[in-house]
């Protein structure tokens, strides 16, 4: 297809519109991904996507949401795993084991504001089609109805507001297994929303109860949106998008509506690294390898507060969000290694969050490996934000003020310029990497 021809229905054209400040400012978001799944919590933590063939990814794959798809494929070491220890008990057994016994939306909000998020985002309904809410045409096949008997999207939108952050609501409209699952997915090529008008039907009531009762400030779509919702009628997502944005006006969509609609593009790990550019963006991932607790992952497969941290900085020096997943157990408390990993982004944040929370890419600035560089510009400071300590030499863009070098708290460091490189004294920091604050023209 020709990548120039725009092909969407004229009518989607009404809704390109300027990204907000709150969301380009906000650079952290923490993305939960519970459910019925995270009661088995296994998957083989093999890798991070984008860097496994697809022939390998669907038969192992590493996201233990994806559990109730791979335990169908024959063979596969989930399927072995689910007989063995559950005795291929039906899936949907899972949902009420779910107990959400100890979920405390407010006390969790809370280690995502310590870490420095600025809006949280709970899955609605996964692949598997469980609703956390009492979404239309559900029946009890849902939080309210089963398993934690809760409305879990509600307890984590109020709790967000309660404490400051913006709401967003991860909804699968482009599969749902409940519906249209006779075969299991085993390559990308089977990643079709289902067909007809009743499931468009049913994902568009979804979308508009969800806006109704929690006005989330952000819509985060999943593997596109049924063919049948694509034109202009009364359950299109031109509809869905319609009460969307007159409900919230600075509201924003991701990019995974089959292409009619965005106002920032994604990645996943490593997959869609192409969407990183000038655009607003975001890349999200889980702390390991899968977004869903997977009981399987230990340290040497999670993101620590180090790489954490690095991650976050590099994103945000690019210009885009890191939205970072948690996933809870299934009695809906955090693991360690999960709440460690805020805690020490949390930490970075505090002293250092100046230089990144409401900052802008600086243009033509250097990131550098060896040493660990990225650079950040807040009104006209340039920040360089440097995992050294000690005498560095910096690579920097000609206006960079070297006379005016100052710690995050304006104690004065010695810098001197030296062509295209700054020769820069970085004070040893308690919680690295150090910010070296610049005047910049
Ligand atoms: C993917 C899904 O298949 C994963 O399970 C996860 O929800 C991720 C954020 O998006 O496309």
């Amino acid at each position: 297809m020709d990548q120039d021809v725009d092909t969407r229905p004229r009518e989607y054209e009404r809704f390109e519109r300027p990204v907000p400040d709150w969301f380009r400012d906000a650079k952290l978001g923490i993305f939960v991904h519970w459910g019925a799944y995270s009661v088995p919590a296994w998957a083989e933590p093999i890798g991070a996507l984008g860097t496994i063939d697809d022939t390998r990814w669907y038969r192992h794959n590493p996201y233990a949401e994806w559990y109730a798809n791979t335990i169908r494929i024959a063979g596969s070491p989930a399927a072995e795993h689910h007989r063995e220890t559950y005795q291929g008990r039906p899936y949907d057994e899972f949902l009420d084991d779910w107990t959400a016994d100890a979920f405390d939306a407010d006390a969790l909000v809370a280690m995502f504001a310590a870490a420095g998020a600025r809006y949280v985002v709970p899955t609605t309904k996964h692949h598997d089609g469980i609703a956390l809410w009492d979404a239309p045409h559900t029946g009890d096949r849902n939080a309210v109805g089963r398993g934690p008997r809760r409305d879990l999207v509600g307890e984590f939108a109020e709790a967000a507001r309660a404490a400051g952050l913006r709401f967003g609501a991860y909804y699968s409209g482009g599969l749902d297994w409940h519906v249209g699952a006779a075969a299991p997915i085993e390559s990308d090529a089977q990643l079709v929303p289902p067909a007809g008008d009743e499931y468009a039907r049913y994902a568009h009531d979804h979308l508009v109860d969800l806006i109704e009762r929690y006005r989330p400030d952000l819509l985060w779509g999943d593997i596109g949106w049924p063919v049948a919702g694509h034109a202009p009628g009364p359950f299109s997502l031109a509809d869905v998008f319609d009460r969307f944005y007159t409900a919230t006006p600075d509201g924003v969509v991701n990019d995974r509506w089959s292409g009619v609609h965005a106002d920032f593009l994604t990645s996943e790990y490593e997959s869609g690294r192409s969407n990183e550019g000038s655009a607003a963006w975001e890349n999200c991932r889980g702390i390991g390898y899968s977004f869903g607790y997977n009981r399987l992952e230990g340290s040497e497969h999670n993101l620590d507060g180090p790489a954490a941290i690095r991650l976050f900085i590099d994103v945000v020096s690019r210009g885009g969000n890191l939205l970072l997943n948690v996933g809870p157990t299934a009695s809906g408390t955090l693991p360690a290694p999960q709440q460690a990993t805020l805690r020490a982004l949390g930490a970075w944040n505090a002293r250092h969050g100046d230089a990144v929370f409401g900052s802008r890419p600086l243009q033509g600035a250097p990131s550098s490996d060896g040493p660990w560089v990225r650079w950040t510009r807040t009104g006209d400071r340039a920040n360089a934000i440097v995992d050294a300590a000690g005498r560095v030499e910096i690579a920097s863009p000609s206006g960079v003020d070297a006379a005016t070098a100052v710690t995050v708290d304006g104690a004065p460091v010695a810098a001197e310029r030296r062509g295209d490189v700054l020769v820069v004294e970085v004070p040893v920091e308690a919680v690295g990497p150090a910010v070296v604050r610049f005047l910049t023209s």
